[in-house]
């Protein structure tokens, strides 16, 4: 039997669980139509009052809400309270323009505590375990965000941060660290360290790493278990709708990440044309919030591209599950007419022997022409082979990236330690067009 943080409402029955989230949508649609410009002009709009939503179906005649309407009311247009309750700000960097910046009422901070510490029980940690949080603390939420709910829970908490990695393998071996929780590229970098230290991941404490913030593949996943001897589960947020602990995979089903709908709504669309895709069908995620006080959200569009199933899972727990991620809508690298996510390329070279899991992709055109450039590190040992040996691995991988996602490449086998490694989110695309 699995253990659980919240047993009433992990496994609220559907009936009760859709009872409470049309409640709840009701009464937040009540407050931001009240508090926020944004979303009485938004709804006005599209001609309907809050009280006309009678049903759950009736989400989709909300309009969505963008990153860009969030930029546009950038700090805090969209702020439901006032400044005077907002007791946290964090904000998420972006890669172009101003950062989306988000607010915590006290409410908000306690609910996100409960169900960070969900998250936790849902990965298997309990109280006893000592979380060794590798999550950045700052602005970006995934430190702070861990370690309420770690506290919450009624674990240990070492509130490490990232960097200076060799420190963080002397403190994971001598304070017994049983769970890690960091970017899965993090924890290979660790697993990299500690073999230049001479740590051994078998001799320490870890059972469960706690990973996410950044897409990474099953394959990944693997060789993420074997490298740090631990069970590795994917854990999904995003500040905009919270911070970590929106989703989790859990510990007993290892398939899908349930994603917390007592609090969030969660709809799959295609993301050119709006249209609601059915259950196991592939496109964007979009959240609705419905117990959040500070910044509430409408139908907010992750980007993030996966799939929803409600199939009965064997955790006991109710809530819809979400597939891993396969990127972003706006990561998806079209490379001549052909879709590409780093992710599937990744899958691929994480299963070749002699290549190591850290690699960057050179996307450039050349007279009009796409062209994609793979760089991979290879093993000490395959690196100081001959050049035929190396020629003849680079032309396989080559072709098994055309057979299996269509797209031609060049892949070019890198020195060991040469692709730059990440305390957090990892860089994986340099993309050279001026489209
Ligand atoms: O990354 C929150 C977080 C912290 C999640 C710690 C998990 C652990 P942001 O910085 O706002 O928030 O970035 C959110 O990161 O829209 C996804 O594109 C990506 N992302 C987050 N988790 C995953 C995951 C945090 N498990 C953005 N798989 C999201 C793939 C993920 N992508």
């Amino acid at each position: 039997m699995a253990s659980y943080f919240n047993e009433e409402f992990e496994t609220l029955p559907r009936p009760a669980l859709e009872a409470l989230q049309l409640k709840r949508l009701r009464d937040v649609l009540e407050r931001v139509y009240a508090a926020v410009p944004f979303y009485r002009g938004a709804l006005d709009k599209a001609g309907i009052k809050p009280a006309d939503i009678a049903s759950l179906q009736d989400l989709q005649r909300l309009p969505f809400t963008t990153k860009q309407d969030m930029r546009d009311s950038y700090p805090y247009g969209l702020f439901a309270a006032p400044m005077e309750e907002i007791v946290r700000i964090h904000a998420s960097s972006g890669t172009t323009g101003k950062p989306t910046v988000v607010g915590y009422t006290k409410k908000d901070i306690d609910t996100w505590a409960d169900l960070m510490a969900r998250t936790l029980v849902t990965a298997g940690a309990h109280k006893g375990d000592i979380i060794h949080n590798a999550y950045g603390y700052g602005l970006f939420t995934g430190g702070l965000g861990v370690h309420n709910g770690a506290e919450r829970l009624g674990a240990s908490v070492i509130p490490i941060s990232g960097g200076n990695t060799v420190r963080q393998l002397m403190i994971m071996q001598d304070f017994g660290s049983t769970v890690l929780t960091c970017t899965p590229s993090y924890s290979l970098f660790m697993a990299e360290e500690a073999k230049a230290a001479g740590i051994e991941f078998k001799n320490l404490k870890l059972r469960i790493g706690i990973f996410g913030a950044e897409p990474w593949s099953d394959a990944m996943r693997q060789e993420i278990e074997q490298q740090l001897n631990l069970t590795a589960l994917d854990i999904y947020g995003l500040s905009e709708i919270m911070g970590p602990g929106v989703a989790m995979e859990c510990f007993e089903g290892k398939n899908g990440l349930h994603i917390w709908e007592d609090h969030f709504i969660p709809e799959i669309i295609n993301p050119d044309t709006g249209e609601i895709l059915k259950e196991g069908e592939r496109g964007e995620l979009v959240i609705t919030t419905i117990t959040k006080q500070g910044i509430p959200l409408i139908r907010y569009r992750t980007r993030d591209i996966t799939s929803l199933t409600y199939e009965k899972c064997i955790c006991g727990r109710t809530h819809a599950r979400i597939a891993r991620m396969s990127g972003r809508s706006d990561d998806m690298l079209i490379i001549r007419g052909v879709n590409v996510f780093p992710s599937q390329i990744e899958s691929i070279l994480v299963r070749i022997e002699g290549v190591e899991p850290h690699y960057l992709l050179i996307v450039d055109r050349k007279e009009n022409l796409d062209t994609l450039e793979v760089q991979v590190e290879v093993d000490e040992r395959i690196f100081s082979d001959e050049i035929k040996v190396l020629q003849l691995l680079a032309r396989r991988i080559e072709k098994e990236i055309k057979d299996m996602l269509g797209v031609t490449c060049t892949v070019k086998l890198v020195e060991p330690k040469t692709i730059q490694r990440s305390e957090g989110k990892s860089k994986r695309v340099i993309d050279n067009r001026k489209l």
